[in-house]
């Protein structure tokens, strides 16, 4: 259950661990201890709490899982200051609070509010360390793993038809990670294709399991290139259309799974008509001989699957569900997730008829559809003559091997949306990616703008 914060732009699905209806726990003699099966969101609150006290004493800050010798079916969590000690006295009380808030608009107002009235600097702080221990109980993995998480968001923009994910802050740098749709994409083709395989595999029942499901990936030019290889690694069939859904959702209707991410995070996932019709009958036949089977059991997973997303265009409360059950399903936090493959440093800028920007982020040009491209846009190769062939060498092609730029990438297309022509760059580094993206953006104005002004 995501209950979720509204904001100018959309909404934000907040990762909020549930309190166990009718609970109510206190800070006592040695920290939260109680039945282990209520205390995964204390431990993901006691987490959130570890942060400020460590910035607080400007120290490392320790959290012990354990219910000492109280029985195996309990657990609890005490939180120790550097001293040695147990948290400060004065804490317990917004320990408390914050354990049992109910909803994540009142756990964010309360953090807020106590990170103000304690002092405690958060613009611009340094990571701060939080040791973790836990005893042998079988529940402390979890309660682990519970204390461990971070405010894992997802977003939805104004007419929730795109979904991205976010971290913040990420366990390596104080900067937003973007869990995009390249991810998305990666995580349903994962899933779906392993339910495939396990699907395909041989057993003794009478039925029709020689056909072959064609699976499909689409994007278009804008996915990562370490989304790219990463899709390839997998040995998916992957095609690529111009940038807009409705070419993506005609290319995806072709397979009998289809699936179609933008990076922007419009996409879903399509199913023929014939091949759920033939799924149906296959569970059908596996549950009359083999109920319960791995094959029986992909079977309904493909078909839940089915009924889940919503295959009509643009639906991202159907896409969050989906990413929730299937990170369920393989045990993985948004982290895990997002550890797929690490995305290129990239840059999009503008080239607008209208800006008024710095010349360096924002071009002026005469006419956006003076750009004409191909190749799934992927190559401005018809018109203007010669601005393709500019870009190359920019880039720095020699043998179809960007050169200048390692890892580079550059392409530009008009905007369907908007007045502007659009610059895409990305490269080995955030430094090499910005660089590309400003060249290209001045080759532009060379060749469309109105001059430097
Ligand atoms: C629309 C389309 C998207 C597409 C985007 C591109 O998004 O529905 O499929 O990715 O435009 O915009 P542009 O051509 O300006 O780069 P939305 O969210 O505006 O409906």
């Amino acid at each position: 259950i995501f209950p979720f914060l509204s904001t100018e732009f959309g909404f934000w699905f907040v990762n909020f661990e549930m309190l166990t209806p009718g609970v109510k726990l206190s800070y006592g003699t040695a920290g939260f201890r109680a039945d282990a099966s209520i205390l995964q969101s204390t431990l993901y609150r006691v987490g959130i709490l570890a942060a400020p006290r460590a910035l607080k004493i400007q120290s490392v800050i320790g959290l012990m899982i354990t219910a000492s010798h109280n029985k195996v079916s309990d657990n609890g969590v005490k939180v120790a200051d550097p001293s040695g000690g147990m948290l400060s006295q004065d804490w317990e009380p917004f320990a408390d609070t914050l354990t049992n808030a109910r909803d994540p608009q009142q756990l964010v107002h309360l953090i807020a509010e106590f990170v103000e009235n304690e002092k405690i600097a958060v613009d611009g702080a340094k990571s701060v360390e939080i040791l973790l221990a836990r005893d042998t109980r079988s529940s402390g993995e979890s309660l682990v793993e519970a204390a461990k998480q971070l405010f894992r968001c997802a977003s939805l923009d104004g007419d929730a038809d795109r979904l991205v994910y976010f971290i913040v802050p990420s366990r390596s740098s104080n900067k937003i990670e973007l869990v995009d749709g390249d991810k998305i994409l990666s995580l349903f083709a994962i899933f779906i294709k392993e339910q495939l395989s396990i699907l395909s595999k041989e057993i003794d029942v009478n039925g029709n399991n020689d056909y072959q499901c064609r699976l499909g990936i689409v994007q278009t030019a804008y996915p990562n290139g370490a989304s790219m290889d990463y899709l390839k690694q997998l040995g998916l069939e992957v095609t690529f259309t111009p940038t807009g859904v409705k070419y993506l959702h005609e290319k995806a209707a072709k397979y009998d799974i289809g699936i179609y991410f933008e990076a922007n995070g419009h996409g879903t996932i399509l199913f023929s008509e014939h091949y759920l019709r033939w799924l149906e009958t296959r569970t059908t036949e596996l549950a009359d001989a083999f109920k319960g089977s791995e094959q029986h059991k992909a079977a309904l997973r493909i078909l839940a699957v089915s009924e889940l997303i919503n295959q009509a265009v643009g639906d991202a409360l159907s896409g969050v569900l989906l990413v929730e059950v299937i990170l369920k399903h393989m045990g993985w936090s948004i982290q895990r997730w997002n550890e797929l493959y690490q995305d290129l440093p990239s840059r999009q800028l503008k080239a607008s008829f209208l800006g008024h920007l710095s010349i360096l982020w924002s071009v002026k040009v005469m006419d956006r559809t003076a750009v004409v491209t191909e190749n799934a846009e992927t190559v401005a190769a018809v018109t203007p003559p010669g601005i393709q062939e500019a870009i190359d060498a920019e880039t720095g092609f020699s043998l179809l091997i960007a050169v200048k730029y390692p890892r580079g990438r550059c392409f530009i297309r008009p905007s369907g949306t908007e007045d502007v022509i659009r610059v895409y760059a990305e490269a080995s580094t955030q430094n090499a990616a910005d660089s590309l993206a400003k060249s290209v953006a001045k080759l532009v104005d060379q060749f469309l703008g109105f001059g430097s002004s």
